[in-house]
């Protein structure tokens, strides 16, 4: 799924990742690609447009601007966005507050109507409904047939007659509450292309049955084609949900991409093969993340933040409280801090602490040498920094390729961070950290 869009973007993400820092321009050249991308995955221009503006907007605030990663922040921003782009939420599917709720399904021609139809049945099944499948395409010499065979698969009734599509939809209805049936889905035909008869056709058994929920079978094979007939098909009978079939297949991703946004309708299911269970519930979130590719930023940022929850802020909470705070725990903060981005991230992770000032920041640079002269201090001497005398202070310089007036700015400040930590009891997080800007020069 989405193979080709998803190397691309992560060819594309490297390059913003190996940014130091960020500026107009070079957001702006970095978004050109990412939409070029889109674009060439078959999203909708505008939409492609739309979201590069929101993503770029979003880049150009302060916060990104100031972060210490900033190319992490504007993948998770792009993140963030493909997320809203693909609905914000997970839309679940509707049942009926009286029984048999219905569903019917309309689609073009080979979109995967009846297919899904059996998925869509299987699924209710599973969650404990009594389901009926319903055969409302007469055309297809073997629909029928189609039908039953594939509720005989997973053991699941078909009902079909011999009559016009809009007497067995309600046919259909009649026999479900005579027989204790709690779900019915309606499959429909297909048609190579809009016509206004199949239109008027489905229009007329909505109308008659009144379904639950009406969803569009869309192939996600199909491109911008797909997100044009979705337009029309919604403008003439007005559906609740998107189902995006074959997405096992190797898709672009544009039609998955730009049809949310076109149609404003939400992505109910997600079909993912030919096999009856191949039916997934559709989360924006969680497609996000599979269209940005597995292990990347997104989930490192989240999981060292998670991890970071649990244990290091019980951890740094003990040190801080019982004032024991440091060059070791200094070195293993700051580490922390690079990682995520700034201290007032940091410290919003201690539970009780989150107001914390936002403008409080790390220079990577700076972080280097820090860190360069943490590590050439002995154990002995990061547990305890006031036995650092001039002769050590050479030594370390030289060992970190730093100065001494870069060493004792170090010291200092951490001396003044830790003076700031013990009065913290009394003071608040706020005062003590507001103006906290490590500056070795
Ligand atoms: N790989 C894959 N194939 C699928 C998926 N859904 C359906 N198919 C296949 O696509 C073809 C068409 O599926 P149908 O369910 O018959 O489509 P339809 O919309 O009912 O077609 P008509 O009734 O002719 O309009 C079949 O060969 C299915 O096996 C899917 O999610 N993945
Ligand atoms: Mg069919």
């Amino acid at each position: 799924m989405f193979e080709e869009l998803t190397l691309k973007l992560e060819t594309a993400f490297k390059k913003i990742r190996g940014q130091g820092k960020l500026t107009e321009k070079n957001i702006s050249d970095a978004l050109r690609e990412v939409r070029r991308i889109l674009i060439d995955a078959d999203v909708n221009y505008k939409v492609a447009k739309d979201f590069i503006e929101k993503v770029e907007k979003k880049s150009l605030g302060k916060e990104v601007i100031a972060s210490i990663t900033p190319g992490q922040l504007i993948i998770k921003i792009i993140n963030d966005e493909l997320i809203e782009l693909l609905g914000g939420v997970t839309s679940p599917l509707v049942l009926a507050n009286v029984p048999p709720s219905i569903y019917l399904l309309a689609g073009l021609q080979g979109s995967g109507k009846t297919t899904f139809a059996a998925k869509l049945a299987n699924y209710l099944k599973k969650a404990g409904q009594k389901p009926l499948l319903v055969a409302c395409d007469i055309y297809r010499p073997a629909a029928v047939e189609q039908l039953k065979q594939l509720g005989k698969q997973i053991d699941i009734d078909v009902f079909h007659i011999d009559s016009n599509p809009v007497d067995i939809a309600l046919q259909s209805l009649k026999y479900a509450k005579e027989n204790n049936y709690n779900a019915i889905v309606i499959d429909t035909a297909g048609r190579l292309h809009i016509d206004e008869q199949m239109m008027e056709e489905i229009a007329k058994i909505k109308e008659t049955v009144k379904p639950t929920e009406t969803y569009f079978i869309v192939d996600s094979m199909t491109g911008q084609d797909a997100v044009n007939t979705a337009k029309a098909f919604h403008d003439r009978i007005s559906y609740d949900g998107i189902v995006l079939t074959k997405l096992d297949g190797d898709t672009r991703g544009g039609c998955a991409l730009s049809i949310r946004a076109v149609v404003n309708k939400p992505i109910k299911f997600v079909s993912v093969g030919e096999k009856l269970d191949s039916i997934e519930v559709f989360h924006p979130d969680r497609m996000a993340s599979r269209i940005l590719g597995k292990g990347d930023i997104v989930t490192l940022v989240e999981k060292a933040q998670s991890a970071f929850e649990e244990k290091e802020a019980e951890k740094l909470e003990e040190k801080l409280r019982a004032n024991k705070f440091d060059f070791e725990d200094f070195l293993s903060q700051l580490k922390i801090i690079k990682r995520l981005g700034s201290v007032s991230q940091l410290l919003s992770m201690i539970p009780g602490l989150s107001s914390i000032q936002k403008n409080v920041q790390v220079d990577e640079k700076v972080f280097i040498k820090v860190e360069a002269i943490i590590n050439s201090m002995t154990k002995e001497e990061r547990r305890n920094p006031k036995i650092l005398n001039a002769s050590r202070k050479r030594r370390i310089a030289r060992g970190s390729g730093t100065s001494i007036q870069e060493v004792n700015k170090l010291v200092k400040q951490f001396e003044e961070m830790q003076k700031m930590i013990k009065k913290l009891n009394s003071m608040d997080f706020n005062k003590a950290f507001r103006n906290f800007n490590l500056k070795l020069n």
